[in-house]
């Protein structure tokens, strides 16, 4: 029967919620029929589903953190970030409407961006040497989609759906990391121009490039790196807002421009 995972079945997990996706049809959580998925067994079935989207042609281009900020810990009633998988077909072009053919339900959070210029590689990768590896800056919009119904799921359940990815939209503003100071860049997120949540850049780890140096440190642990050309999403400075069909959603960071993605 179509959904079903036997406990241990890494590959069918994976796969299922690959279908979810290309399906668009939410699911109850994996947890449900796996109760005892632990962290990294949920790791195993993320990687083994970014397996298969670059067995299929997809390319990574990057990683992107998340539950980075308070905001995102508090919903999920967790208190340490995860990691997860972006490829170019995540990549939403600046101003292009929300593919909603391709999303379940959608939601925006403004994150601040690393492009990177240089490899870094853990263990012991500190925010400072994190930052010098950086070529520049983005204010970004992320759109998550969970492939779970109603957002519903476990930390397990959501590493294993690499943590909700659905696409991600650079800001056009691209600026060497030298003389801003990403603690106070601020974001004010917006949906139909009426002021949402606003935060700024401490709300990740403190510092994003803290957020960075952690990506760093835990591929450092599976003998990977954050390689040059890499996009880095720090994670959502705010919590996540509902992109409703026809709505407008804007980050209008302090120096690193706005970034808007039109709801479809
Ligand atoms: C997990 C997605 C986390 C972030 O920036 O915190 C994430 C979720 O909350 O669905 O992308
Ligand atoms: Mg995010």
């Amino acid at each position: 029967m179509t959904g079903e995972i036997r406990p241990g079945d890494v590959g069918r997990a994976a796969q299922v919620l690959l279908d979810a996706e290309a399906s668009r049809t939410s699911r109850g959580p994996i947890t449900a029929q796996w109760p005892d998925l632990d962290l990294a067994t949920a790791y195993t079935v993320q990687f083994e589903a970014l397996r298969r989207r670059l067995d299929r042609g997809e390319r990574l281009i990057g990683v992107k953190l998340g539950l980075t900020s308070r905001a995102k810990q508090r919903r999920m009633g967790i208190d340490f970030p995860s990691l997860a998988w972006l490829t170019d077909a995540m990549v939403l072009p600046a101003g292009a409407p929300l593919p909603r053919e391709r999303l379940i339900h959608p939601r925006a959070e403004p994150e601040i961006v690393f492009v990177m210029g240089d490899r870094l590689a853990g263990p012991g990768v500190t925010s400072a040497t994190a930052l010098r590896a950086v070529a520049t800056v983005h204010g970004g919009l992320e759109i998550i989609d969970s492939r779970y119904r109603d957002f519903k799921f476990t930390m397990a359940d959501a590493v294993a759906d690499n943590s909700s990815s659905g696409l991600f939209s650079l800001g056009p503003v691209g600026r060497t990391p030298d003389g801003l100071d990403l603690a106070h860049e601020a974001c004010l997120l917006e949906v139909d121009g009426q002021v949402e949540d606003a935060a700024a850049g401490a709300a990740v780890q403190g510092h994003p490039a803290e957020a960075l140096a952690l990506a760093a440190n835990l591929l450092g642990e599976r003998g990977l790196a954050v390689e040059p050309g890499w996009v880095v999403l720090t994670g959502g400075m705010t919590d996540a807002v509902h992109v409703t069909p026809g709505a407008r959603v804007a980050a209008h960071f302090t120096t690193l421009g706005t970034v808007t993605v039109a709801g479809g």
